[in-house]
């Protein structure tokens, strides 16, 4: 079964390819397999960061769960439960402090950064979302974070996804824009408070991390 949506039926004319620059707004843009020259230090921090803290579904304030499972590393982890969504200091399933942010994840987040026109970005803050085939997150906005100057950077491993785009208010229409596997995407200043999401993910196993899709977000969280 086939819909317009559809990963494999999405843009035939966009280039994806590593190396290339797409811009979506005067503040944000794909940096296509930006990540791939850090695979091989990425997926085992990643295997460590979720041996301390393993993914978790958490619950909204509104009663659901979650379809994506979350971790994190860095001084400060997202957390939420039926009180709020909100940053922590120590991990509430274990009372411990986050893992500390590996290096590697720090220079890529900069390097990345830097190619955006983003100069000196230092997160203090990475969350690992690990989506499995239908898992979905709903259009928002990102506003725990005290300073919404400092960019976000993002990036998708695993399996394809396809992205949403939006404005600044919920109703505005967004664009679709496909994520694969070592994209980064970059987005700060004017775009920053942009709704965003990703569509139910498509079962297209990936050769490394075969029925997944981990998205890292770096974040000047304060
Ligand atoms: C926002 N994660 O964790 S990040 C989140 O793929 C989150 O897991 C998504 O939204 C994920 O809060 C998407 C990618 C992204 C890219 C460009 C944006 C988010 C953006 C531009 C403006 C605002
Ligand atoms: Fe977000």
């Amino acid at each position: 079964m086939t819909s317009p949506f559809d990963v494999a039926t999405l843009d035939l004319f966009r280039d994806t390819s590593p190396g290339q620059h797409e811009s979506l707004g005067p503040a944000a843009c794909v940096l296509r397999g930006h990540a791939l020259p850090w695979m091989e230090a990425l997926l085992p921090a990643i295997e460590r960061i979720a041996a301390a803290a393993p993914f978790r579904q958490l619950t909204t304030p509104g009663g659901g769960l979650m379809s994506v499972a979350l971790t994190g590393c860095g001084s400060l982890g997202w957390t939420s439960d039926e009180y709020g969504y909100r940053y922590s200091r120590l991990n509430p399933e274990s009372g411990k402090p986050w893992p500390a942010m590996p290096d590697a994840f720090t220079e890529l987040a900069r390097d990345a950064a830097a190619a955006a026109g983003f100069a000196d970005f230092t997160p203090n803050a990475c969350l690992i979302n690990r989506y499995r085939p239908g898992s979905r997150m709903g259009l928002h906005q990102d506003k725990n974070e005290r300073d919404t100057q400092a960019p976000i950077v993002s990036v998708s491993l695993g399996m394809p996804a396809v992205f949403l785009f939006g404005g600044f208010k919920r109703s505005d229409p967004a664009a679709r824009v496909p994520l694969y596997h070592g994209d980064v995407a970059v987005w700060g200043g004017a775009d920053r408070m942009r709704y965003h999401g990703v569509m139910p993910l498509q079962d297209f196993p990936h050769p490394r991390l075969q029925r997944q899709r981990l998205n890292l977000t770096f974040r000047w969280v304060a």
